[in-house]
């Protein structure tokens, strides 16, 4: 029995040492010192021992089960921290390395303009509407006075979907002020900013898409004072305090008197520079007290209100806000442009 002691007891040494994870560990001690284990079965044949060896082997039996115990133990922290280290080389970050470099947008300079030429309307209690860029042409046409055969219907100026001429890209935006005249309450103060589409070749100055922001104020007596007052309180905060401008009388279909509106060239102060060609002013809007008619085919009854519009080229306005030569710069996205604003 002796003998059977320390042969377990130099076995299992070997063994626990060779054990390399906790799993073969923990078998190890149920080989060893589990209820079915080989301690277990050499202590069962301590009956046949005489009553002088049995302490003593007893005392063999608890000192081989205290060895093998601390070298499990000895070994289980081994183990643990050997896996430990293992799982903190595979999580380990590298705390030195550089970050990713996220670039940061910003608006796109035509949309700097539209900003600020909404919050200006926007200060002064206009809604922003938006709509369809896919219009019919009774609500681009037919409604604001441009009846069948006028010059802006040709096929040669406007995208039609279908041969009767019936559906079409808006070529203006001020089919949403007529949806607006024939669903919204009255008093109306609107502004339409948005996409339209012309057949123009491209060229410095032209675009079959551009940008307008047209507006229209609706309400009892409301005259071209207001449309004059309006206009020069938006050219004010765009230009300056100081700007000029003037109204020259122009015609458009939908507005009845029309005009167009000017401001006082910037750069010379109105004695004539390559800027404005020589002019002393720059075209800025096109406007007009709304057309009776336009105002009676959307159900408003002339005889008792009134309201003026205006439309203005966004793209333009940008171009001069920023100094920007060709028009073609605005769309072709190029970042050594873009990144300027
Ligand atoms: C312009 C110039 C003058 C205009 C008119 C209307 C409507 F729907 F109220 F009749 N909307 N926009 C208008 C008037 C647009 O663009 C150069």
């Amino acid at each position: 029995m002796k003998d059977k002691l320390n042969e377990l007891a130099a076995q299992s040494a070997a063994a626990i040492e060779a054990a390399d994870s906790l799993e073969a560990l923990e078998e190890l001690r149920v080989r060893f010192l589990g209820k079915k284990g080989e301690l277990t079965a050499i202590l069962k044949m301590m009956g046949k021992l005489s009553a002088e060896e049995r302490p003593v082997m007893g005392q063999l039996a608890n000192s081989v089960r205290a060895k093998l115990e601390s070298e499990l133990e000895t070994r289980k922290k081994e183990l643990g921290e050997k896996a430990l280290e293992a799982r903190m080389k595979a999580e380990a970050l590298d705390v030195t390395l550089p970050g990713k470099h996220v670039e940061l947008g910003h608006k796109h300079p035509m949309y700097i303009a539209l900003d600020e030429l909404k919050d200006i309307f926007i200060g002064m209690g206009f809604t922003v509407l938006d709509g369809p860029e896919v219009e019919l042409a009774e609500y681009n046409f037919d409604k604001l006075n441009a009846e069948e055969g006028h010059p802006s219907r040709d096929w040669s100026d406007t995208f039609y979907f279908d041969n009767d001429s019936r559906v079409m890209l808006r070529s203006q935006t001020s089919p949403m002020q007529v949806r607006a005249m024939e669903t919204m309450p009255l008093p109306i103060r609107i502004v339409a900013p948005g996409r339209v589409y012309r057949k123009d070749e491209v060229d410095a100055t032209h675009s079959p898409m551009f940008h307008q922001v047209e507006g229209m104020v609706i309400d009892r007596h409301v005259t071209m004072a207001d449309l004059k007052g309006t206009l020069n309180a938006m050219v004010r905060r765009l230009y300056g305090e100081n700007t000029k401008t003037r109204f020259r009388p122009h015609h458009f279909p939908f507005t009845e008197p029309s005009c167009e509106m000017d401001v006082q060239c910037h750069k010379c102060g109105g004695v004539g520079c390559p800027t404005c060609k020589g002019e002393g002013w720059i075209e800025l809007l096109g406007a007009g007290m709304i057309h009776p008619h336009v105002l009676e085919m959307s159900g408003i009854d002339p005889e008792v209100y009134s309201g003026w519009a205006f439309g203005i080229g966004l793209e333009r306005t940008a171009m001069r806000r920023f100094k920007i030569a060709d028009l073609r710069l605005i769309f072709e996205n190029d970042l050594r442009f873009l990144t300027q604003f």
